[in-house]
């Protein structure tokens, strides 16, 4: 199985609008958490990465390793290398 996304966000954050618009330009549908209205997903976050920052992106491999790349910049670099490559970038 290819590696599954989850990108950690929310709605008035201007770092997470830059993912989101990169997200809809792309076509890519990638399942979303709202750490402001979800407090469920607030601490999914914070335990699992280590800070409450967003946005950031779950990733998780066929192995079940788990990464949290933060940083708007990166995430977008991220996926597009990832579509570069041509990978498929699964829910
Ligand atoms: N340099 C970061 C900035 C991210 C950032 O400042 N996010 C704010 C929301 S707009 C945040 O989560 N602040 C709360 C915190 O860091 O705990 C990026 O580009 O992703």
């Amino acid at each position: 199985m290819p590696d599954q996304h989850v990108l950690y966000q929310y709605d008035t954050c201007p770092f997470c609008a830059r993912v989101r618009y990169f997200l809809e330009a792309e076509g890519i549908d990638i399942p979303m958490k709202d750490t402001m209205r979800d407090p469920v997903a607030f601490r999914e976050l914070l335990m699992g990465g280590g800070r409450a920052t967003v946005p950031c992106l779950r990733i998780e491999d066929d192995a079940g390793g788990v990464r949290w790349l933060y940083e708007s910049n990166d995430i977008v670099e991220y996926l597009a290398e990832r579509r570069r490559q041509a990978s498929p970038i699964s829910r």
